[in-house]
């Protein structure tokens, strides 16, 4: 009988992995955290405040509920990271460390999520290989590789079984990314189901590997299902979906609706886009653990035009 931590229970993905898991696992045996008040979107669970920086808490309900795997989610992201770089390293590593020592303690499952902000100017930028040149230049993809350092150390000195993937830029409409140079593949939506014109914080042939959040969670709850003799990576997998520039996804959304317009305004974040891959090669992920994912661009354009609608009056409320 598995019991599971979410730690970052109201994030964007940590809200839609919640509800994933307690449909698998049962409701009763999901355990949410996070550092701010529960939202609605995980109302059905138990709540635990948490701030993942203290261990000792951490430690208390990882006993209390008889934790067997923790989904560690909590971390500050590339934008919002250079804006504070020294206060992101350290929720970032003192963070996943927190997590690693109470797994070692406790025998935990352990999952954490990497990024392609490990990459850097240096790396290949097409079909970016598993293991290659990786030489960050933000706060948020040094912990990240720091992070996945740390990951296969804890695997390889104490048999931590901890589990991880690359994220691309993530892509949902049930709740809002904070702080990202990916989002404003999200924000965009509710600019054209408003009515509104866009604009774009990067320019309009800025590539980037992305994926809808149904792939997301599936890639996510697959690696964790994995036999542990099929995870041969313990720093962390490529995983890959569709790669597309800002100049795309407009044209994909005006194909529905055609009156939409954007314009493109780049700042700070552009020089943190151009430091990343235009696209991923995944080939390690889908050999080892059978990944592939389910969307591509026109498709998940489709599925959140048609199901975001119902939910813009809430977030115009929040
Ligand atoms: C970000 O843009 O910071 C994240 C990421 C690619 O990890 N979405």
């Amino acid at each position: 009988m598995e019991r599971i931590l979410v730690i970052g229970a109201c994030g964007q993905l940590g809200s839609e992995l919640t509800n994933e898991l307690g449909r698998l696992f049962g409701n009763s045996n999901v355990i949410a955290s996070d550092i701010s008040q529960p939202v609605s979107a995980i109302s059905d669970f138990t709540f635990e405040q948490l701030d993942v920086m203290n261990a000792d808490r951490l430690n208390d309900i990882v006993k209390t509920h008889s934790i067997t795997q923790i989904y560690h989610l909590a971390a500050i992201l590339s934008a919002k990271g250079e804006e504070n770089p020294k206060w992101a390293w350290n929720l970032n590593m003192t963070g996943l460390l927190n997590v690693l020592e109470t797994a070692k303690e406790n025998q935990l499952r352990i999952y954490w999520p990497s990024s392609i902000a490990v990459f850097g100017p240096s790396t290949p930028r097409a079909n970016t290989p598993q293991d290659t040149v990786m030489d960050p230049n933000t706060v948020y993809g040094i912990s990240k590789l720091a992070g996945e350092r740390w990951c296969e150390y804890y695997h390889e000195k104490y048999g931590v079984d901890v589990r991880s993937l690359r994220y691309p830029g993530l892509i949902g409409y049930k709740s809002l990314p904070g702080g990202g140079t990916t989002d404003y593949a999200v924000d965009i939506y509710h600019k054209a189901l408003r009515n509104e014109p866009f604009e774009c914080f990067l320019s309009e042939d800025t590539y980037l590997p992305m994926m809808y959040m149904s792939d997301a969670i599936k890639a996510t709850l697959d690696l964790m299902q994995a036999p542990a003799d099929h995870i041969k990576v313990r720093s962390s997998y490529n995983v890959s979906a569709i790669s597309f520039s800002p100049k795309e996804i407009v044209a994909a959304i005006q194909k529905e609706i055609p009156e939409f317009s954007a314009s493109y305004e780049p700042d700070f974040r552009q020089a943190i886009a151009d430091s990343w891959p235009d696209s991923i090669d995944d080939s390690v992920a889908r050999n080892d653990w059978g990944w592939s994912p389910n969307y591509d661009l026109d498709k998940m354009t489709s599925d959140i035009l048609e199901n975001l609608p119902a939910l813009l009056s809430e977030f115009e409320q929040a």
